[in-house]
């Protein structure tokens, strides 16, 4: 009998997998189609657990649906440009482009010998020419549709760095990755336009029925509809040009608590007063400084100053409001200008505290919870906008509503008194893709002195970076290249400069679906390889991903499809997503001489003490994989002990794939015992002879229920299940005495199920017991009626007291459908001649009686 040695037969199967092209998606039009994507991962280097994991699932999905008769387009490429590599570059001296090549050569290295099912042949990178180049391509016929475009802009900047940041990018006030304080600058910057289509992608979430409803949630709060009041505060003495100020607001039902205006220090109103006085100056450069993410706008320090202005409440006579400049507010959202409600609004009541500014509630509790209002000293009164509240300046007299109906109500009573309108409004902002770093796609701009910003022609694309850049000092090599900037005007000649920003590395992944379908074109895509491709039938990533990766890329399937890249069906370009949990830990630590933790290695510690000194180590409960807690394991040390079979089976077993999976070495050892046993029990099944035909129908029967759910696992993200019903099969093969045909039959097509998870070993099985050709698209074994029935009863169908005739019927069978069947039944249809009973009586489960 032979050993189980999984490092021979893997290579083996892989190559004969390659050989044969098994794997390669061509265009057919005969079968369906079936587009199955994981999140292509950063080359940082190495893959981890979490890579097995979602790359797994992707591949039993791919391989499942390649043996159900699809044409499966499977593809896999790499996330290349970012910070990472210029980091590096910094750090070590090397170079981004030689950095990010290598790591993905290393990883590549590593993944292949999972045995996943993947085209290769359509592998690329974001950071290779063809890629970008076709990208630069995209953009300018976004920039020809008017879906991006230049303008001034407020940025997160860190000084640091020397860079622009996301919102996102701002943590805590400070920058994500060089923790230095953020600080706002104006700059020229590129921009998407999705603002545009907020509207539209808030409402097509409704029809993305298999996407989780998390992700669906978050996309829509980022999105964040709003309904509100855009109106005018009269000056009571005009300045400046300026005989009003121009707000919005969401709550136009706390008006009458409004106690003061601000405006933003970008305000044209605050600019005029600053051109002319030092102090407004001075002022508005401290307000500038400091994030301008939500949460820094929540949590900062308020700043305003007061410009001694102010302004007629339109409804409250005699109330005049004061203007103040205010770091809080922003210039790019509604009018840049606000009015504050101290009451019901936690900045504007830190504000008012700190200026000493009044409190006027509009609203107080329905329910006294004994909270005191603002101006007694009580926290702003902020609840949701669909409870019932008591008004005591309402716009609809004092009564009790909820925030929407009184917000309604507000906005009606402004109409009609002609003070303002209402408006739909979205928090999503237009797409800044500006980044003032190396290693990313050279927005394909060039600046001239007499035509300003013009697009490269095609024929000049890609813009390549340059290779010869250093990392020396801060900021952008690009800036510093001594020829890179210089190109002629695409439009006259004239000698120019190009555009040295770069862009966000998440337009890379926007569209990079779109591009599998057809990775060598020389456009962005090829229409008709989209058209057969496209949606993304099943696309597997990470939550983290949840909001903006998968915002951008809906915006990306709308925008390629003004351009003419993508087909209309390629709307929403994702049908179904499914997000998984992650692979867990145990930390194990010891403490050093000052009592700072000290972290270890899974492989160093055995039966919780360290292998080397014996040291008891303390256990920390599981938690994901991180390299900093040192709780990781390698994935390519998993697979040199066990194989790559054993890898996939265990991190799909245990857990259902949404939910975390927690590595046990215990677990993976079991796992790899049961794949060995696997191998005896096909071993000895194909030397098997003899055994009893009378077994065989029971053998059968175990099968065809194995099918059926073991395919309803593949089908539904259930395969844990999956695989708890393969442990529970095997086990029944292995006792099994049925003949010895029946056993090689039923372990072949144990092979098969099995083969979407543990491909290699299948595939060995699968020919040891004689199955033709490849298992992987062997067409997937058909789970039989016949063999089911075992939750059915046969009931006796009696015809005038004599037994006629029998029907099989599941147990659970309600009578109604019961009482159909029997008068379909042959010889109960004879008897009845084309007449009714004249009675039907079932007793479920042991007879029917028919009368006729
Ligand atoms: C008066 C008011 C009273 C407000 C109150 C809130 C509570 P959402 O809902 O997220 O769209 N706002 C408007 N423009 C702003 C700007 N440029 N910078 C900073 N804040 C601005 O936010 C809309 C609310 O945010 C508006 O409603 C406005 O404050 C503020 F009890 O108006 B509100
Ligand atoms: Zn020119």
């Amino acid at each position: 009998m032979s050993r189980y040695t999984a490092a021979e037969i893997e290579a083996k199967w892989q190559a004969a997998w390659d050989e044969a092209g098994l794997f390669t998606a061509r265009r057919d039009e005969s079968r369906p189609k079936y587009y199955v994507l994981e999140m292509f991962p950063y080359p940082s280097g190495r893959i981890h657990m979490g890579h097995v994991r979602n790359y797994t699932m992707g591949d039993v999905i791919a391989r499942h649906k390649l043996a159900t008769g699809h044409n499966v387009l499977h593809p896999m490429g790499w996330d290349a440009f970012g910070m990472p590599a210029e980091n590096a570059a910094m750090a070590s001296g090397g170079h981004p482009k030689e950095w990010t090549y290598n790591n993905i050569a290393d990883m590549r290295a590593q993944m292949k010998p999972l045995g996943l099912s993947i085209d290769w042949s359509r592998e690329f990178a974001t950071c290779d020419p063809e890629y970008y180049g076709q990208q630069q391509a995209l953009f300018i016929d976004m920039l020809d549709k008017g879906l991006v475009y230049r303008k001034n802009a407020v940025v997160n900047w860190d000084p640091v760095d020397m860079t622009v940041l996301a919102n996102e990018q701002v943590i805590d006030g400070k920058g994500w990755r060089s923790g230095a304080d953020v600080e706002r600058r104006e700059l020229t910057q590129w921009f998407f336009r999705i603002s545009e289509y907020s509207d539209e992608l808030l409402a097509a979430l409704d029809g993305l029925d298999d996407w989780p409803a998390k992700v669906k949630l978050m996309q829509a709060n980022w999105i964040g509809r709003s309904r509100g009041l855009e109106m005018a505060f009269g000056l009571t003495e005009p300045t400046h040009g300026h005989d009003r100020i121009e707000v919005y607001t969401t709550r136009p039902d706390t008006l009458l608590g409004a106690s003061f205006i601000g405006i933003s220090p970008d305000h044209p109103l605050a600019r005029a007063l600053e051109s002319e006085r030092a102090d407004v100056a001075a002022f508005c450069a401290e307000a500038r400084r400091g994030g301008t993410t939500e949460e820094a706008l929540e949590t900062g320090e308020k700043l305003g100053f007061d410009t001694g202005l102010t302004v007629r409440h339109p409804f409250d006579q005699g109330r005049d409001l004061p203007v103040w400049i205010a770091n809080f507010v922003l210039m790019d959202y509604g009018t840049g200008a606000i009015f504050g409600c101290p009451a019901h609004d936690g900045r504007d009541l830190d504000f008012a505290r700190k200026y000493d500014l009044p409190v006027i509630s509009t609203f107080a509790p329905a329910n006294d919870d004994g909270q005191a209002l603002a101006e007694d000293g009580g926290p702003a009164f902020v609840p949701p906008k669909t409870e019932p509240v008591i008004y005591i300046r309402g716009f609809a007299g004092d009564t009790e509503q909820t925030g929407e109906q009184a917000i309604d109500a507000a906005i009606d009573f402004c109409e009609a008194n002609g003070v303002g309108r209402g408006v739909t409004r979205f928090r999503l902002r237009d797409w800044g893709l500006s980044r003032q770093r190396y290693w990313g796609t050279p927005i394909p701009i060039v600046h001239c002195e007499d035509c300003g910003a013009v697009p490269e022609k095609k024929e000049n694309l890609p813009v390549r970076l340059p290779d010869d850049v250093s990392f020396d000092v801060p900021g952008n090599p690009l800036d510093r290249h001594p020829t890179w900037r210089d190109a002629p005007c695409p439009r006259c000649g004239k000698a120019a400069r190009r555009e040295t920003d770069t862009m966000d590395t998440f337009v890379d992944s926007s569209w990079y679906f779109a591009r599998f379908t057809s990775p060598r074109a020389e456009t962005p895509t090829d229409l008709a390889e989209a058209e057969y491709w496209m949606n993304v039938d099943q696309y597997i990533g990470g939550i983290e991903h949840a909001i903006l990766h998968l915002l951008y890329s809906r915006f990306f399937a709308r925008a390629m499809q003004v351009t003419g890249h993508l087909p209309e069906k390629a709307i929403e370009p994702f049908n179904a997503l499914f997000t998984q949990g992650m692979v867990t830990h145990e930390i194990y630590q010891t403490r050093d001489a000052n009592g700072r933790p000290v972290y270890h290695l899974p492989e160093s510690v055995e039966d919780g003490a360290l292998k080397a000194t014996g040291e008891t180590v303390e256990i920390i409960p599981s938690a994901k994989m991180s390299k900093s807690k040192k709780n990781v394991v390698d994935p390519d040390a998993i697979l040199a002990q066990y194989g790559a079979d054993t890898a996939r089976w265990f991190v799909l077993s245990d857990s259902p794939p949404e939910r975390d999976v927690e590595w046990t070495a215990a677990g993976a050892e079991a796992a790899h015992k049961h794949l060995a046993r696997v191998w005896r029990i096909a071993d000895e099944i194909a030397e098997a002879t003899g055994g009893d035909a009378a077994a065989d129908e029971d053998l059968m029967r175990q099968l065809h229920r194995a099918i059926r759910d073991v395919t309803l696992g593949l089908e539904s993200f259930g395969f844990n299940a999956a695989i708890a019903k393969l442990y529970a099969f095997t086990s029944v093969l292995s006792k099994s005495k049925a003949s010895a045909e029946t056993r090689r039959e039923a372990a072949r097509v144990l092979a098969q199920l099995m083969s979407p998870m543990t491909p290699h070993l299948a595939e060995e099985i699968w020919t040891r017991l004689g199955g033709e050709g490849f298992v992987a698209d062997t067409p997937w074994p058909v789970a039989e009626e016949r063999f089911l029935v075992e939750d059915s009863v046969t009931l006796p169908i009696q015809i005038n007291g004599k037994r006629r005739s029998e029907i099989s019927v599941p147990k659970a069978m309600e009578k109604a459908e019961i009482e159909a069947l029997v008068l379909a039944d042959e010889a109960v249809a004879k008897a009845l001649d084309g007449g009714s009973p004249k009675k039907l009586i079932v007793v479920p489960g042991r007879i029917v009686n028919v009368v006729v």
